[in-house]
């Protein structure tokens, strides 16, 4: 398999993010990429390519054109205003208040293009984010052409982002790009199983009333785990959309076993779907040694997902990097998945 590496990443280095009204070290850190960068080549997974540019026209399908505009701007104001460091809003438009205005002071926009203080706007955020939705276009052409299959490996992650916000750690919503962009080749039923620890509230809000993008999620149950405001099992759909959408929420410290048999009932739902195209949010946060999360998934569990999603079938599928915290392991439990799912696919044809 081949993957597609963001090189710009690295300019997105937060130090500290807020956690229980303190400031404590960032856990998205470029490190995460490099220890993924280098498992892949040490696994010989395949070749990695860079990013071909395939322009804003792509992110604006997803995003509104202003909170782009914002984004790309963001840090300079920061900085024009005297901001030293990593920006972070702090006012946000809650129910009463109109989120329809958008106000002209930095610390409004901040919070109007915001879902949460945790997530530090720094210097490269906007030049990791973009070429991160460039690198996921480069990977959905090979998945598209004849490789069938990618990995796009990416920081900053993006299934948090919502059509215009940020928040999760993420600020482009990378799997909702791809999915749009393949609609826009002719591909008339996409899928996007996410499987990191945590909901994506953004991915499922974009195409919540829609029935050409099925969204299928498991995770850390909302009830105590981060997104907290989305990702129950009620949440199914809307309008055009209803029954297009299923989460599967796990309570915190949740079974292996509970896991998997989470994943068949997600998996039954999309094989009925019968997807041209299998997008995977692929998290590993959902390790045993996560310092954020509370699944216990390990070596074994990632290449039987692995080989579990290749014997699903897909005709087309594509790995998108989304989280996974324990800087060292991530590499290692990436590498299990995307081998299992290479093992997956030589067994399917040696049959
Ligand atoms: C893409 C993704 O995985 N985003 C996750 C965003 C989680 N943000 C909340 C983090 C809370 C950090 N908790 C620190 C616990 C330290 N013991
Ligand atoms: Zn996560």
């Amino acid at each position: 398999m081949k993957t597609v590496y963001n090189q710009h990443h690295a300019g997105h280095a937060a130090t500290h993010e807020f956690f229980r009204g303190r400031l404590v070290p960032a856990f998205e850190i470029p490190a995460r990429a490099d220890y993924v960068l280098k498992a892949v080549q040490e696994a010989a997974l395949g070749e990695v390519l860079a990013p071909v540019d395939h322009g804003l026209a792509p992110l604006e399908r997803v995003h509104a054109p202003a909170y782009l505009r914002f984004l790309r701007g963001a840090y300079a104001e920061w900085r024009a205003l005297g901001g030293e460091g990593d920006a972070f809003p702090a006012v946000w438009p809650v129910r009463s208040l109109r989120a329809d205005v958008e106000p002209q002071s930095f610390a409004s926009r901040m919070g109007l293009y915001s879902m949460d203080s945790g997530t530090p706007l720094t210097a490269g955020a906007w030049e990791a984010a973009y070429w991160g939705a460039q690198a996921t276009l480069s990977g959905l052409d090979l998945a598209l052409g004849d490789e069938r299959r990618a990995y796009v490996l990416t920081r900053p992650p993006g299934h948090h982002a919502g059509a215009d916000f940020f928040g999760g750690y993420c600020f482009i919503n990378n799997a909702a790009v791809a999915a749009e962009a393949a609609r826009d080749t002719g591909l008339q039923r996409v899928a996007i199983l996410d499987v990191d620890y945590h909901h994506g509230n953004g991915t499922q809000a974009i195409f919540y009333e829609r029935a050409d993008v099925f969204y299928a999620s498991l995770h850390g149950d909302p009830q105590t785990e981060y997104p907290f405001f989305l990702g129950h099992a009620d949440e199914r759909g809307a309008g055009p959309g209803l029954g297009f959408n299923a989460n599967e929420p796990l309570p915190a410290g949740s079974s292996n076993e509970a896991w998997f048999a989470a994943l068949e009932r997600l998996l039954g739902q999309l094989q009925a779907f019968a997807p041209e195209l299998l997008i995977v949010s692929l998290g590993v946060d959902t390790y045993g040694g996560d310092p954020i999360s509370h699944f216990k998934l390990d070596r074994p569990e990632f290449a039987a997902l692995g080989e579990r999603l290749a014997a699903f079938g897909a005709p087309r599928t594509l790995f998108l990097q989304e989280g996974g915290y324990a800087t060292e392991a991530i590499g290692l439990n990436v590498v299990a998945v995307l081998q299992g799912f290479e093992r997956g696919l030589e067994q399917a044809r040696s049959r």
